[in-house]
């Protein structure tokens, strides 16, 4: 049988023979020479039948060869895992996952919870596309043919035909147009206006759009569906209110206003000082509407509105220039890492 003095020699040579050329190698070199099951650590183990007298010299041979195969080891993968230019990341896949997971988007956080407020009364969730036509975005909704909005200055127009949504509004009529009345929906989504850019206002900007067809609809059902939206995303006791408005595919139409949340409707920059600041516009759907998309008014009626996402983002999160949304500054970003409606 081999005396405990030829294991550790045996050991000691294949350990300085081995070659590690490459990751793997060094993986299968960690496995027998460092990890805790190895042949070294079995060495160890037999240590309890070694003669007292020879313990100590035994002890001192394997702890000599423990440290050699450990020294070899982290040589090899400093070499293995060091770039070979400045340019070069090395990934350390065995390395623990560092607690720095990503983020929800504040903009995703909010939708996401304007989304649940109105699916809980029946409201279900449709989408349309960003690029669009005249016709949805414009000529059905009743825009008149000189209305400013058709204007290259406010639209991004990409061809004749084509153009870069400006609102969400545009959903309304592929809704109304292929769905069977009554109709409840709500469009989350992204829209452009060729508009210079500000703390308060982009040229690419979130919206969401409601709409309610159906056989007896009036304007206090409005009211009151805007007063349980803003006081379920805002809280129990944030004021509203309308004021008279005009938008070519709803008549009457409004601008729904909210106490401001920063100064709670005493005055200050954001609200400049009026205590109010606008987040959408509503109204009841203009007939000429419904008939565009073959649909009888004198049988049913609509109500719609549509909010600026970014304005109800700022508002809670009392954040002041909507630009912060675009810029991907991690610093921004990682303040909502633990936020959640
Ligand atoms: C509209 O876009 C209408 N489609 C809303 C509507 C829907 C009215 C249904 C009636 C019925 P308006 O242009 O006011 O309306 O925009 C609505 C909201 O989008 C504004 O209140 C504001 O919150 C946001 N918004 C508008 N322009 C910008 C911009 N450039 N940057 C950021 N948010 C904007």
């Amino acid at each position: 049988m081999m005396s405990i003095y030829s294991k550790i020699q045996a050991l000691s040579k294949s350990v300085e023979d081995f070659n590690i050329k490459n990751k793997e190698d060094l993986e299968s070199f960690r496995l027998q020479y460092v990890s805790r099951k190895g042949p070294l650590m079995t060495l160890f183990a037999c240590m309890k039948t070694v003669a007292v007298a020879e313990k100590k010299k035994v002890g001192a041979l394997l702890n000599t060869l423990k440290s050699s195969a450990q020294k070899k080891f982290s040589e090899a993968k400093n070499i293995l895992y060091t770039p070979s230019s400045p340019h070069e990341v090395i990934a350390d896949y065995t390395l623990p996952v560092a607690d720095d997971l990503g983020a929800c988007h504040p903009l995703s956080i909010i939708t996401e919870k304007m989304v649940q407020v109105l699916q809980n009364i029946g409201f279900n969730l449709a989408e349309g596309p960003e690029i669009d036509t005249d016709w949805y975005n414009f000529t059905a909704l009743n825009f008149p043919p000189q209305h400013p909005a058709r204007d290259m200055q406010d639209t991004f127009f990409l061809s004749k035909d084509f153009l870069l949504r400006t609102h969400t509004s545009s959903v309304q009529i592929r809704m109304m147009e292929k769905n069977q009345l009554p109709l409840r929906i709500i469009t989350p989504g992204r829209v452009f206006r060729k508009e210079a850019i500000s703390a308060r206002t982009h040229c690419m900007f979130h919206q969401m759009e409601a709409l309610y067809v159906a056989k007896e609809v009036n304007f206090l059902q409005l009211k009151a569906t805007l007063l349980y939206f803003v006081q379920n995303m805002f809280g129990s006791q944030t004021k509203m209110r309308l004021r008279p408005s005009y938008f070519p595919f709803t008549e009457p139409s409004a601008e729904l206003d909210i106490a401001c949340q920063v100064c709670l409707g005493k005055g200050c920059a954001l609200c400049k000082n009026t205590g109010w600041v606008e987040i959408g516009g509503a109204g009841l759907v203009d007939p000429q509407v419904l008939l565009h998309c073959k649909i009888d008014p004198q049988k049913y009626r609509g109500f719609a509105f549509g909010m600026g996402i970014e304005r109800i983002a700022m508002l809670l999160y009392r954040i002041d220039d909507i630009r912060l949304f675009t810029e991907n500054d991690l610093q921004f970003l990682k303040q909502f890492k633990h936020v959640s409606f």
